[in-house]
């Protein structure tokens, strides 16, 4: 048996502002994957700093394309796929083609159909990219959207707070009849705790994990919450378990970054509890 699952890994590299691989590539390390990048873009810093024309954003969709044939030659496998950010439409097929070509009984694919945040789509993804994600979504065993990109998946109106009857009609649409599990991020059931609401493909459960809302947003936080989620998932623990271990871990970050006062741009302070996942 292979204890380090390998992960294939489709995200940006955002060269400030922990988000994305600065956040997926040390959390499932440490939690005792063996990462395998394939970027999607480099960015000089995440989308959420203000838009400057200082900004370098370079779409790695050919090295991308490139990728997939010399793994293949190389006989790699993988016990997970993992997407996030994408830099171009045209990453969507390639990465559907890579999921045909290296999907295997038993992989685990995640895809966190990252679009957009506070109820609309990020500055780069255009209305033809958000409706390919939807296509891409199809093909995952798990999908992690916050409540925007729930909307955007379903054509439904975006909505801050939704109550626990409209939650579960969308994980039930968002099932797909119960083929994929589906976690929501950003979920408020009572006032100052927010968490995440999941539905188990493999029980039909729902459940939800819930914690203290700190008084502060981040970027990143939805990568460090999918990041956690997929590792646990690959311990071996179930989807409710993995959401809790995952809502927990995202918190105590924020927390502590709190503590700490860097500015909220930078994301959460992660680093000085990654040990604790190492458990
Ligand atoms: O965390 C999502 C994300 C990933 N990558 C880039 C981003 C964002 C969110 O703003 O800008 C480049």
């Amino acid at each position: 048996m292979n204890p380090t699952p390998r992960i294939a890994l489709f995200h940006d590299l955002s060269g400030y502002g922990r988000c994305s691989l600065t956040v997926v590539l040390p959390v499932l390390s440490s939690m005792g994957g063996q990462c395998c990048p394939a970027p999607t873009a480099y960015l000089s810093a995440h989308t959420a700093y203000p838009a400057s024309d200082k900004a370098v954003f370079l779409d790695m969709t050919d090295q991308m394309a490139g990728v997939a044939p010399h793994w293949r030659e190389l006989g790699a496998s993988f016990g997970a796929i993992y997407s996030g950010f994408l830099g171009s439409e045209r990453q969507i097929g390639v990465l559907q083609d890579f999921i045909r070509a290296f999907r295997q009984e038993g992989t685990v694919v995640l895809i966190d159909p990252v679009m957009g945040d506070y109820g609309a789509p990020y500055r780069t993804y255009t209305p033809a990219m958000c409706r390919r994600m939807g296509e891409l979504a199809a093909m995952a065993d798990v999908i992690t959207p916050n409540l925007t990109e729930v909307s955007l998946l379903l054509g439904e109106p975006y909505e801050e707070r939704p109550r626990e009857d409209t939650l579960r009609r969308w994980m039930d649409a968002l099932s797909l009849d119960g083929r994929r599990s589906v976690a929501v991020t950003g979920v408020h059931l009572t006032d100052g705790r927010v968490g995440a609401a999941c539905l188990d493909r493999a029980t039909g459960r729902v459940s939800y994990a819930m914690a203290v809302e700190e008084p502060a947003h981040f970027p990143g936080t939805g990568d460090l919450y999918a990041s956690v989620l997929l590792g646990s998932l690959l311990q071996g623990g179930d989807l409710a378990a993995a959401n809790g271990r995952a809502v927990d871990f995202v918190q105590r970050c924020a927390r502590r970054t709190l503590e700490l006062g860097t500015p909220p741009l930078e994301g959460v302070q992660f680093e000085p509890l990654l040990g604790e996942l190492t458990k």
